[in-house]
């Protein structure tokens, strides 16, 4: 394991808000998109992308690299803006998200834009796409890892409780989930809609490694990563404590905020909270760097 430095730390911290004012741009400019969860998990995509995924965003079909599944499609914004920022195609680009013919489409599609490992949108399924794949890197003898970002709502589907059993039955140790527990879905909080916890003892009771870490906190979500290429009889769930809307005051917690774009003035509030932070986050590296 190596020690990652404070400047580390604040560039990746950096990175999460210039993907959140992507975020705030891409829906502002086609009007439409989901906001909540895209905020929320800037901070485990930015890990993810910059630190953890082996990946070569000009050879994204390098057989070697790591498959990052994304089964709650929906939050698709704050991939395609990590994808943008670590080379896999123009940051511009990201302008065409949900407008026609666009390789970036409001859930994602894998034909259109290599280096998107599933297509995902029908909630529920990503985490039985990336067991397959373990299965598939176990057979052919492949050193990879398969992660899958999933969000605390799939957990009201039956497939996803049967996968994770799959998994947990068999040990697929090269397979790392990092759940978006940010408690809201699509109309409501998790907890009143269809309650869920206790998720931890359900998760260790059908044979998973689970850590729980605050998503918003980038040593935490390396550490967490990091111990679970170290668990060698089980797979590891990482419960990410999210915060939905992260870093836009109005759109905090508010599960309202699931599924909708601000408008063009909304979102010049959101970019000059965002800007701020980025202000505040830059002089803290100009202070580490010294
Ligand atoms: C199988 C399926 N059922 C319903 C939907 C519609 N839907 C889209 S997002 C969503 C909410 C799911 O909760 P979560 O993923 O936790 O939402 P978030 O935290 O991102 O707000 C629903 C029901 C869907 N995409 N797929
Ligand atoms: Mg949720």
């Amino acid at each position: 394991m190596l020690a990652i430095s404070d400047l580390e730390v604040l560039e990746l911290e950096a990175m999460a808000n210039t993907m959140r004012q992507d975020i705030i741009k891409m829906l502002v400019s086609v009007g439409s998109g989901h906001a909540g969860g895209p905020l929320g998990m800037a901070e485990v995509f930015a890990v993810l992308y910059f630190h953890i995924l082996k990946k070569d965003p000009k050879n994204p079909f390098w057989p070697e690299r790591d498959r990052l599944i994304l089964s709650n499609g929906h939050i698709c914004a704050v991939r395609y803006a990590a994808m943008a920022r670590a080379g896999y195609f123009p940051v511009e680009e990201l302008l065409t998200y949900r407008k026609i013919d666009s390789r970036l489409q409001g859930h994602p599609h894998n034909r259109s834009l290599p280096g998107l490992e599933n297509t995902g949108g029908p909630l529920g399924q990503g985490l039985s796409q990336a067991v397959g794949r373990c299965i598939a890197g176990r057979l052919d003898g492949k050193k990879y890892r398969v992660y899958c970002v999933m969000s605390d709502g799939e957990h009201d589907e039956g497939q996803t409780w049967e996968a994770l059993m799959w998994a947990g039955n068999h040990k697929l140790r090269n397979l790392t989930t990092l759940m978006d527990r940010n408690n809201i879905q699509i109309d409501g909080h998790t907890e009143d809609i269809f309650p869920l916890e206790p998720l931890r003892n359900k998760y260790e009771a059908i044979k998973w490694h689970v850590i729980e870490v605050d998503g918003h906190n980038v040593r935490e979500i390396i550490a967490a990563c990091e111990e679970a290429q170290h668990i060698y009889e089980k797979p590891t769930a990482i419960i990410c404590h999210t915060v939905p809307g992260k870093g836009v005051s109005y759109m905090e917690n508010n599960y309202e905020w699931h599924g909708k774009a601000p408008t063009k003035e909304q979102g010049e509030v959101a970019l000059a909270e965002l800007r701020a932070e980025g202000d505040r986050i830059q002089k803290e590296i100009l202070g580490a760097a010294k």
